[in-house]
């Protein structure tokens, strides 16, 4: 059973009102960036789950080898019936692991894209034929209301794939505390949050982990272009940019960015901008934590770990928390 729901506000002509200010304000700043999340309209989210099969890209593997070895530790640590809240949602993949392991009382997806979510919400649905599914197109960083049919139930928010890596601290604390008021721990309420947090590595594995020999990374970067064209009648030269991917070690993440091989004049939105010979926009930031560092932001937002798992290799964390 699926029921949708969309939070997303567009203008007369159907564009997001969000991604065009942020585009237009990533644009106008020195140096220029623009937040991650845009990187996933259906094209970007479909490039991502190509990046999950790839040989470089091991925080995947990493992630869904702790969801498959750890079930009881879930089931004995979470216990059944609780409403699972996915946020920022994709394809779902990992998580048929966590649902046959927990026995939940209901499934709320919840993501930006939403032909993907409401696509992978019915695969899903397939596979779970007594589990009520209640799709939210929404953007997590906004408030976001759960459907009512779920409020009674207590709630274990599910966070994989180190997607709190792409916002900067303060972001990633204000995110972790407005989860635990979707959540309701701000009713008296004592939510789960069950998230995974990429670890601090090698330069040389993370590089290549965002800068991937066949160039998927590289198109799910010029895909923002490519987007930004689409959606807010751009003129930009996707092909005078170059995939950029760096590890930031003061800031421990790895950055990417679009870098512009010659200089380039464009339009956007009616608004026009120029980029000189290797000026780079900043497209994402993928923070790696250490156990300190991940305790100490949880904490921050709000959240008491309960217990910490990592892959075989020791790539990858996955962390249960309580509110
Ligand atoms: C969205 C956090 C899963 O930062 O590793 C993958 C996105 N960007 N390759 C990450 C991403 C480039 C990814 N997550």
């Amino acid at each position: 059973m699926t029921k949708g729901l969309s939070l997303v506000e567009r203008d007369d002509q159907g564009v997001d009102r969000a991604f065009r200010e942020d585009v237009l304000r990533g644009l106008r700043q020195r140096p220029k960036a623009t937040p991650a999340r845009w990187l996933y309209d259906d094209a970007g989210s479909e490039l991502f789950e190509d990046i999950t099969g790839l040989e470089e890209y091991y925080p995947t593997r990493a992630e869904t080898e702790i969801l498959d070895t750890r079930g009881a530790d879930f089931a004995e640590l979470i216990g059944p019936g609780r409403a699972v809240v996915e946020f920022g949602s994709g394809s779902s993949v990992k998580t048929p692991l966590l649902l046959s392991a927990i026995a939940p009382g209901a499934y709320v997806p919840l993501d930006i894209a939403g032909d993907f979510l409401r696509q992978s919400a019915a695969a899903l649905g397939e596979k779970f034929p007594g589990l009520p599914i209640y799709p939210v197109e929404a953007d997590f960083m906004r408030d976001t209301q759960l459907p009512d049919e779920v409020m009674p139930l207590k709630k274990l928010g599910f966070f994989p794939g180190s997607t709190i890596g792409n916002m900067v601290p303060r972001t990633a604390v204000d995110l972790l505390r407005s989860m635990r008021a979707t959540l309701g721990a701000d009713v008296g309420e004592s939510p789960m949050l069950l998230i995974g947090m990429d670890l601090v590595k090698d330069r040389d594995v993370l590089e290549a982990a965002y800068d991937d020999a066949r160039g998927v990374t590289a198109e799910f970067n010029r895909n923002l272009a490519r987007r930004i064209n689409r959606e807010l009648d751009g003129t930009i030269p996707v092909d005078a940019l170059r995939h950029v991917a760096r590890w930031n070690d003061e800031f421990a993440r790895v950055e990417m960015h679009l870098q512009a091989t010659e200089a380039i004049d464009f339009i956007v939105s009616g608004e026009r901008f120029s980029m000189a010979e290797g000026e780079t926009i900043h497209t994402e930031n993928s923070h790696k934590f250490t156990r300190r560092s991940a305790f100490l932001m949880l904490g921050a937002g709000g959240w008491t770990p309960l217990k910490r798992w990592k892959d075989s290799a020791g790539r990858f964390s996955l962390i249960l928390a309580q509110a």
